[in-house]
């Protein structure tokens, strides 16, 4: 047998990085404003290139009026002014840069802020040479909008503009204009000011909802329009195509099929999406996000083992338990409570085992948990204080609504980065602009970094096993057990090499009965939550949240 060490096809310098988020209003204060900066990032980087990940997504940093904390941008090439500088950006990149990690740029093109001198430009008249950078359709005889197509974050996705007597069309707030991507002079300009960030020397860039911008609004196609895989390659094409960098598209809407269209090397488009099967399947198929449905695990490797073999060969996956805008893993899909600890280390093992490239979302890495605010005035987040409204207003009781916004609202996520058990947890020396989580003085950076069994040290050993290891980055996937309510086990095989991965969802023990030729491997375990494992003879009893790997 040949040694099949790594596959000599499309292999891509990501392909084996480990992506850390940032959302930098709540990562570190450096001057006591109570809002997170670029400074205060870079005071971090040791921090992170400690943890050892490749790249930092930055959640958006450009100028803003922060009408959705940033994602709706009014100049793409300066950087808003709480968050500091242009010269910081670049102290930034540079300092990121000697610690061998990149910058991940947060690409925001489906809309603008209204406050964006296209947008005021085209607002103005009619007859503006900006007009036809978005999407405006005139109202109905009676004055109403154009037709019932709904915002993201509630309402009408029309706003009537008195001065031009014309709706405008937005997704998301009425403060984020979409653009019209059926211009190509709205093409031209978002690629020229992607060229102007790589020439920075940025890594590449996250893409905002980048299945929205092949919409036909008028057919009512909003997600996976005609036009969206070939602006794709326009953008490949005139942008980062030569440059090397990863990319990675948002798209709410992927199947796995499509996410081949999208990440096929051979078509020129993207390295990788983000799909969330994985997650609307916790969601109530009518209420959505805010009428949470218990977590399934059966269902969710079912989910997870179609896109790891689907994209086996073409193609390839990301993999996350959570970002800015859901919930915390550990409350999620772990315990927040008792078995934190084990259970963050088991999710951990159990996402960074797979095939595709991981992201760690900010606080993931010490375990931060959800947060309960008794009063909706304590959410600053547009989408949860909307809907509160919106549902309020429609009848649903307060209570209810809490329910869900402790389930899945975006400020969960949000709540400042516990970095020690001082004031504040260290974030500012301010008033925080949005309040900690109350579990900061138990659950901060500084304990973890103190504690050799901590979370954070669980995360740096998965990410140097997958700087060392070609079966975890290209080795295929097997599942093991499919219908075990409780156990997610799989396997992992390049040429002679295998990897049995073995995680337990249950906080009581519970009997682990694999097929029998595994139960006698013998090996060497590569990690563990508990007492590492170089076999199974006689333990084949899990503990509270078990996982561990065997490499055999
Ligand atoms: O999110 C896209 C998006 O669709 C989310 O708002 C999602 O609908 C919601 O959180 C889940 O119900 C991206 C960004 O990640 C998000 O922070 C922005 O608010 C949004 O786009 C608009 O730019
Ligand atoms: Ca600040």
């Amino acid at each position: 047998m040949p040694d099949q060490t790594y596959p000599d096809t499309n292999t891509q310098w990501w392909h084996n990085s480990v992506v850390y988020q940032i959302y930098p209003r709540s990562f570190c204060d450096a001057n006591g404003d109570g809002i997170g900066d670029l400074t205060g990032i870079i005071h971090k980087l040791d921090y992170l290139q400690k943890l050892g990940i490749d790249l930092i997504w930055l959640s958006p940093v450009y100028k803003s009026p922060m009408d959705d904390n940033g994602y709706d941008i009014s100049d793409y090439q300066d950087i808003a002014s709480e968050f500091g500088t242009l010269a910081d950006m670049e102290t930034l990149i540079s300092e990121a840069a000697k610690r061998n990690i990149r910058i991940l740029m947060d690409l925001v093109v489906n809309h603008t802020s209204d406050e964006h001198p296209w947008f005021i430009a085209a607002r103005s008249s009619r007859d503006n040479p900006y007009r036809d950078y978005y999407i405006w359709r005139a109202p109905l005889a009676d004055g109403s909008p154009p037709d019932d197509q709904r915002s993201f974050f509630g309402g009408s996705a029309w706003e009537w503009d008195p001065t031009t007597e014309a709706y405008y069309y937005h997704l998301f707030s009425k403060r984020q204009p979409d653009l019209n991507w059926e211009n190509p002079a709205v093409q031209q300009e978002v690629h020229q000011m992607m060229n102007w960030w790589l020439d920075k020397g940025i890594g590449g860039f996250r893409m905002d909802v980048i299945d929205l911008i092949g919409k036909q609004v008028d057919q009512k196609i909003i997600t996976n329009g005609p036009r969206l895989h070939p602006l794709l390659q326009d953008m490949h094409q005139a942008s980062f195509g030569s440059r090397n960098v990863l990319t990675v598209g948002e798209t709410w809407s992927a199947t796995p099929e499509i996410a081949k269209l999208y990440s096929d090397p051979a078509r020129k488009e993207l390295s990788m999406i983000f799909q969330f099967e994985h997650i609307t399947q916790t969601w109530d198929p009518v209420h959505g996000k805010w009428k949470p449905r218990p977590f399934d695990l059966v269902e969710f490797k079912r989910i997870i083992g179609k896109w790891q073999t689907e994209l086996a060969d073409c193609g390839w996956n990301s993999l996350f338990w959570n970002n800015h805008d859901l919930p915390r893993a550990v409350s999620k899909y772990g315990d927040p409570g008792k078995y934190r600890v084990a259970s963050a280390k088991m999710l951990a093992t159990a996402l960074h085992c797979l095939k595709g490239t991981p992201y760690i979302y900010q606080g993931e890495e010490i375990g931060m948990t959800n947060v309960r605010f008794d009063s909706i005035d304590d959410y600053q987040d547009i989408e949860s204080l909307n809907h509160y409204h919106e549902r309020i207003a429609a009848g649903v009781p307060h209570e209810e609504m809490m329910e869900g916004i402790y389930a899945n609202g975006r400020d969960n996520a949000r709540t400042p980065m516990q970095w020690n058990h001082q004031a504040n947890a260290g974030f500012t020396t301010g008033t925080p602009w949005l309040k900690l989580n109350p579990n900061y003085p138990q659950i901060n950076a500084e304990a973890a970094l103190a504690d050799p069994d901590s979370i954070f040290y669980h995360y740096q050993q998965l990410i140097r096993l997958r700087k060392t290891s070609a079966l975890l980055t290209y080795g295929d996937y097997q599942p093991l057990l499919e219908d075990h309510p409780q156990i997610f086990a799989y396997l992992r095989h390049l040429g002679e090499q295998r990897l049995l991965v073995v995680n337990s969802f249950s906080a009581q023990p519970i009997e682990l009965n694999l097929p029998r030729e595994l139960n006698t491997i013998k090996g060497k375990g590569i990690i563990s939550n508990y007492t590492i494992r170089h076999d199974l003879e006689n333990k084949t009893r899990l503990a509270p949240y078990e996982s561990f790997a065997i490499e055999f």
